[in-house]
């Protein structure tokens, strides 16, 4: 039987804004309405980043727990809160929301060049927020932006660092880390144990060729506007769900059932 999809939707990310951006959400209400339509459309995963009154990125707990209770109310899910932040966030604030015990966090797995910026995640900072993710028994997924951050995935696990329990996904395109090309996700994905969950986000433009690749492989997707806010070259996304409703329909097309709640759990054994 073929594996159902897993379709994970990135909401509000931590770089954009409503000037480039329109109808980026903001408040936890709108954010909470963004994540009711992403899952009526076929998502399961809400990856979460959220906005202080002013826009500003946050990892404020308070801000996440708001976030979190207008997404519970609205619609069923699986959050996964980005320990990530944005570029420059501290380490002890970035672990701050764990706190609220999501079901999963992301956990980036090396520093890079992240545009003009330095995206800091050193040894030590993943073996902290590993710990943090760890104390609170939470599943990571863990952020690839480059090959070698995939095969130090083995060196934390020799070491004990991340849990023995994640999912990957491959975060492609950034200037600074992998290419978002076809054949580094092949190469990316013959690297994985057998069995192991993945899935692929891809920036911009490479958004809707990578998810459908994925789809082909046997692999799960992430779309929304954190990675991509275009629909076709030139025209905006008017949302969220109008990503998430495309690669359902795409999904239909490739004959790749799209994962109910419950399967979704079932596959990344939560
Ligand atoms: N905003 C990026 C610097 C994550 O969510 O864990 C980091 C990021 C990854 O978005
Ligand atoms: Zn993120």
């Amino acid at each position: 039987m073929t594996r159902p999809l897993i379709i994970s939707c990135a909401l509000v990310g931590a770089e954009l804004t409503r000037e480039i951006y329109p109808p980026l959400p903001l408040t936890p209400t709108e954010i909470g309405i963004a994540a009711e339509e992403t899952v009526k459309a076929g998502a399961t995963i809400i990856h979460l980043h959220v906005r202080d009154k002013d826009g500003n990125p946050t990892q404020s707990l308070e801000v996440f727990r708001e976030a979190s209770e207008q997404i519970l109310n609205r619609c069923d899910c699986i959050l996964q809160y980005s320990t990530g932040g944005a570029v420059g966030t501290p380490l002890a604030k970035r672990c701050e929301p764990l706190e609220l015990k999501p079901e999963m966090a992301t956990l980036s797995m090396g520093t890079m060049n992240f545009g003009a910026e330095i995206y800091e995640n050193s040894e030590e900072t993943i073996t902290s927020i590993a710990s943090r993710i760890r104390e609170h028994g939470i599943m990571p997924e863990l952020e690839i932006f480059d090959y070698g951050m995939l095969e130090s995935v083995d060196r934390f696990l020799a070491g004990n660092i991340i849990p023995k329990h994640f999912h990957i996904d491959f975060v492609l395109g950034i200037p600074g880390g992998m290419a978002a090309t076809a054949r580094n996700m092949v190469l990316l994905v013959d690297r994985l144990k057998e069995n192991q969950s993945w899935s692929v986000a891809a920036l911009g433009r490479y958004q809707l060729p990578l998810t459908t690749q994925a789809i082909t492989m046997g692999g799960h997707i992430r779309v929304g506007i954190e990675d991509n806010i275009y629909y076709r070259r030139g025209e905006l996304t008017t949302s969220n769900s109008q990503l998430v409703a495309r690669m359902v329909r795409i999904a239909g097309e490739l004959e790749r059932p799209v994962a109910t709640l419950d399967e979704a759990r079932g596959i990344l054994g939560l």
